[in-house]
């Protein structure tokens, strides 16, 4: 009698050959249990581990994910992980973002530099293949905003923007001088329901979604017409698994820009309105004004599309939908 359908002996072959075993640093973050859940999906449970340095919540041990401590900090640490579970591939999340970021300067410097330091060792060191994400904060006032292409001027006026251009530029020198597997994804603010993002300047965007459903009224800390690049986490997610899996020598370079949608608040309110027209919006404006009129109101992502097909499939009608119809069903 067959226990096991020929389907699930063939994909569990498939994955054993030829999976990468995946180390996801900042794994609680807004990105790492979606890329985790993905990253299992294609590749097996055992596929990817999710790490980070505080206790995994109740969704987490649900979806039954590998997690394991690790502080980005602690080199001697990270070794180990990486040879007691064959690391092929570090996705590396951690970092301060923009907002709180500037609220803590020597703490960003820690994580954002020296952390990132340790992980192009470690991929020196144990020939990985490595992602770290950069960001629409990468850019500062003297860059084309409308829109930025991938190579143009850079002086981020953020600690978050001036750590990202030097993980760009170190992950860049790694890839030519070590033969490191360096790749880098410039990513616009992401919108997700079901995890929250971590003290950036775009994530008004998501609060917009939790308080039109619970409160009707939406107090927004940029003005009505601050236009940023944005993109659904679905689309964010893919990308990085398309990415990493493109062959290495057809990419033209490490660093791209990619974007799906731009909007403003006005905008996503107006858009949100016609699901929820009792919604009110008020403006209350806070530092975070500045850091957005410094950064792109619209990405050029015309290279990723060229060069490994980069396609997002959510606009911002369609966001607006899935992310009403994720919340509601969260929230039964
Ligand atoms: C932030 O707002 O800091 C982040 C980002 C765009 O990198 N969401």
């Amino acid at each position: 009698r067959l226990l096991i359908s020929p389907y699930k002996i063939l994909s569990r072959n498939l994955s054993s050959s030829s999976s990468p075993k995946v180390l996801i640093t900042g794994g609680l973050g807004q990105l790492g249990p979606g890329l985790a859940t993905l990253i299992s999906q294609r590749y097996g449970k055992d596929s990817v581990i999710l790490s980070d340095i505080v206790k995994p919540n109740k969704e987490i041990e649900k979806k039954e994910i590998n997690y394991l401590y690790a502080d980005v900090l602690d080199l001697p640490n990270l070794q180990q992980i990486i040879v007691n579970n064959k690391i092929d591939w570090i996705i590396h999340f951690s970092a301060l973002l923009s907002a709180v970021g500037e609220k803590n300067v020597p703490l960003a410097l820690s994580v954002n530099v020296t952390g990132m330091q340790n992980i192009l060792e470690l991929a020196k060191q144990f020939r990985l293949k490595v992602f770290i994400p950069s960001t629409i904060g990468a850019f500062g006032p003297e860059s084309p905003r409308n829109p930025t292409p991938d190579l143009t001027i850079q002086r981020p006026k953020t600690i978050y923007g001036v750590t990202k251009v030097y993980a760009e530029l170190l992950g860049e020198y790694y890839s030519k001088k070590f033969n490191i597997d360096f790749r880098c994804l410039r990513f616009p603010g992401i919108i997700s329901a079901d995890t929250q993002p971590g003290g950036g300047t775009t994530d008004y965007a998501v609060k917009i979604f939790h308080d039109a459903l619970e409160t009707k009224k939406f107090e927004c800390y940029l003005k009505a017409d601050t236009r940023l690049p944005m993109m659904y986490i679905d689309d964010c997610l893919n990308s990085v698994i398309q990415f990493m899996e493109y062959p290495s020598e057809k990419l033209n370079q490490r660093t791209y820009n990619i974007s799906a949608m731009s909007f403003t608040p006005e905008e996503i309110f107006l858009e949100i309105k016609k699901h929820i027209p009792e919604l009110q919006i008020d403006y209350k404006i806070d530092s975070r004004q500045e850091i957005a009129d410094s950064w792109p109101q619209v990405f050029d992502d015309s290279n990723a599309r060229k060069d490994w097909n980069w396609n997002p499939k959510y606009d911002l009608p369609n966001l607006v939908e899935k992310m009403l119809s994720e919340l509601r069903t969260i929230n039964k």
